[in-house]
């Protein structure tokens, strides 16, 4: 079990609202970075005031891919109360038919052809890419599974691995996943007052993949880097899970008093922005609660009412859990 003592006293002590909190906000944190992100896609690095400013101009916040993916996660984690690899891939097969314009990467429309050919659920992945995918569409919709089984580590990177061998078999895509559920789950236990040298701390110890640990090293220099440049040029902003991961923790570790800053930072990279916005959005709501979330954003999600009804009834599911 991790941290299990300090994850009781946050259920019993502080109250379930507060833990009812983290999980809203870590689901709409995650697709707000998501929305906000979407129009800064693949591009250079943007001026915090140019994401806010796009923000305010659109009617609607409008998620794509990562938070259809990580709404999958959670239908299904909720529906049998746990992991079940193949629920879970039918579940992103039917979210995807019914909703292909998402922008989902190249490999998961593959792999869900092939599923649907009868290639089973936990194979598949490996004939796409060779050695399978590293990208960080498994990372992009694990955060369920951090809030879920935020309590006990090793279930956590058990359960982030599999859900992500639905489609990215490379064992750098399952770390990258493995790690930011991780950091969705140091959120939910010592947000908003731990710190992030501790955090680093933790994660440090945490992962195995030689390329996340160096890039944990170097973010304990860019915690006070003035120019947020600088969380691109040493730790990358690719669609790569060891690019896009590393840079989104750090986003957050540089602010984590404030989910707008956080989350503007994120988009600011350019890049691969919306997963790596959707991704601090993740952890950041998870760290602080919806309650610090600007309600000028909620207000303009799409699909606001389902994704935190998902997180109540994920709430309730990890709860019964006990
Ligand atoms: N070898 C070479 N390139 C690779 C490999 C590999 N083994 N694995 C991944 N790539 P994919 P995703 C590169 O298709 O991770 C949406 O826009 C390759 O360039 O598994 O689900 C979301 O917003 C490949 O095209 O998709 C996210 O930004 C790319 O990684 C993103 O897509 C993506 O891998 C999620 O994409
Ligand atoms: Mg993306």
């Amino acid at each position: 079990m991790m941290g299990g003592k300090e994850g009781l006293i946050l259920a019993a002590g502080s109250g379930r609202d507060v833990l009812k909190g983290k999980f809203r906000g870590c689901l709409v944190g995650l697709a707000l970075g998501d929305a906000l992100g979407a129009p800064f896609e693949g591009a250079g690095s943007v001026d915090k005031r140019e994401v806010f400013a796009a923000a305010e101009r659109r009617q609607v916040l409008r998620y794509t891919d990562d938070t259809h993916m990580a709404v999958g996660v959670a239908e299904s984690l909720i529906a049998c109360r746990g992991f079940d690899g193949s629920h879970m891939a039918g579940i992103f097969i039917r979210n995807f038919e019914r909703e292909p314009w998402r922008g989902y990467g190249p490999g998961p429309p593959l792999v869900f052809q092939r599923i649907k050919l009868g290639v089973p659920w936990d194979r598949v992945a490996e004939e796409i890419y060779p050695g399978g995918s590293f990208g960080n569409g498994a990372a992009m919709r694990v955060a369920p599974v951090g809030l879920f089984y935020y309590r006990d580590t090793v279930r956590l990177r058990e359960v982030a691995f599999l859900s992500a061998q639905i489609t990215h078999a490379h064992f750098l895509g399952k770390e990258g996943a493995a790690l930011q559920a991780f950091a969705v789950a140091l959120a939910v236990i010592y947000g908003p007052s731990g710190s992030p040298e501790d955090l680093l701390e933790r994660m440090g110890a945490f992962v195995t993949e030689r390329v996340y640990r160096d890039k944990l090293e170097k973010m304990k220099d860019l915690l006070g880097a003035a120019d947020p440049a600088e969380v691109a040029v040493h730790l990358g902003n690719g669609i790569e899970a060891f690019n896009s991961v590393p840079a989104a923790i750090c986003c957050f570790l540089r602010h984590p008093g404030s989910f707008e800053e956080a989350v503007t930072e994120a988009v600011g990279l350019g890049g691969d922005a919306d997963t790596i916005a959707s991704m601090t959005g993740a952890i950041s709501g998870a760290w602080l609660g919806i309650e610090a979330i600007p309600v000028e954003w909620t207000a303009k999600l799409e699909n606001r009412d389902y994704i935190e009804e998902l997180a109540v009834r994920l709430w309730e599911t990890a709860l019964g859990q006990e």
